[in-house]
């Protein structure tokens, strides 16, 4: 899972010239860059960058909260980011180290501020949804023609489950999406805070749990687009990613992500510096690289996901700008929830109920 990038290419190395190079240390989603990005940043700044990439904002969380995780620069998600603030686990941005934070778009940082008022402590790199991912023909052998591919009937009612189970369904390994999802299911808010509302989520999962093959966050895409499942329920841009290896591959895979029809979460990803950052100013380097238009663009051509910088959308490939499944357009917008952090007593109920949601007991 964990991947780095050490080298300094020889030519980056010359030009940072007799001094000590400066280093950044990253801690990111694993599948959210194109790696050319890391080496440019590394050309054209001479700052050798360690990037590390996870899966899980509850695992980011323990690290933040515990404190020297040496890292510069962390990507969690807004409600895990307001929870960290409040925490004093960020700094301030220094906005003056940030010529292109101009470049951000307003729709996003309204949004953000519900995390992080002012948006004094993160930028926006990514944004998405969590829906459905599907390999098309295996779902429809298993569920026929009519299959619901746009609902989450597909994979909350038992009866479907029970089918697609041996073609393999995965769900993502994080709480504070597969539980509002549960809740949005059955009609109740997915941002319910009421642990009495919260436990009917075990109940969904009772139900269904004997066809789940694994949680799990990123294996979801090689495995979807390699046929070794047929549905994952899982985030917007690693759906789309696991569609294009498949079709890289001519492997007759066809994959498609879908937003359902009664609702999805939609979130925001943010990148934020760590109070006991080592490098700081390095790190306000990399987030300013970030903010250019062009890299931002290349960004999200490359994973698929919507990004939070205006002047990048003429950059945008069509099938990115163009794609609702990325960038929304106004009907799906409207039917997209987002959730706010659960108080440490509720955060112990969710965290308790998710530990016996997987175990299966
Ligand atoms: C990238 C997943 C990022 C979305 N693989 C999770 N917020």
């Amino acid at each position: 899972m964990i991947h780095r990038l050490t080298s300094l290419t020889a030519a980056a190395a010359l030009l940072a010239g007799a001094a000590a190079a400066q280093e950044v240390r990253v801690y990111n989603w694993s599948d959210y860059i194109d790696e050319d990005l890391l080496t440019q940043f590394e050309e054209e700044t001479g700052i050798d960058l360690i990037y590390d990439v996870f899966d899980s904002n509850e695992l980011l969380e323990t690290k933040m909260l515990a404190g020297n995780s040496g890292y510069d620069v962390v990507v969690p998600t807004g409600t895990f980011l307001q929870r960290q603030i409040q925490a004093g686990a960020f700094q301030k941005l220094d906005k003056e180290q940030l010529p292109n934070i101009d470049n951000l778009w307003s729709v996003v940082t309204d949004r953000t501020e519900a995390y992080d008022p002012g948006n004094e402590y993160s930028i926006n790199y990514m944004w998405g949804t969590t829906g459905i991912g599907v390999n098309v023909d295996r779902v429809q052998e298993a569920l026929g023609e009519d299959a619901p591919m746009n609902s989450w009937d597909l994979v909350f009612d038992p009866a479907n489950m029970e089918k697609l189970a041996e073609c393999g369904v995965h769900f993502l390994d994080a709480p504070a999406e597969m539980i509002p999802a549960a809740l949005n299911y059955i009609g109740e808010d997915p941002n319910s805070h009421d642990p009495e509302v919260i436990e009917q989520a075990g109940d969904v999962y009772a139900e269904i749990r004997p066809h789940i093959q694994k949680f799990h966050s990123s294996e979801y895409i090689n495995a979807l687009a390699n046929g070794e499942i047929c549905v994952a329920v899982g985030w917007s841009g690693d759906i789309l990613q696991a569609r294009d290896r498949a079709a890289e591959a001519e492997n007759g895979v066809t994959v498609e992500y879908s937003i359902p029809k009664e609702g999805a979460q939609m979130w925001f990803d943010q990148m934020a510096i760590p109070a006991d950052a080592p490098n700081p100013e390095a790190a306000h380097e990399f987030l300013n690289f970030i903010l250019d238009a062009e890299n931002m663009a290349q960004a999200s051509n490359y994973v698929y996901y919507a990004n939070g910088n205006e002047a990048s959308q003429e950059y945008l490939n069509e099938d990115v700008i163009g794609d609702p499944a990325i960038y929304p357009d106004q009907e799906t917008l409207d039917n997209l929830y987002t959730t706010t952090p659960y108080d440490p007593r509720v955060q112990r109920t969710v965290t308790r109920l998710w530990t016996s949601i997987k175990s299966g007991v």
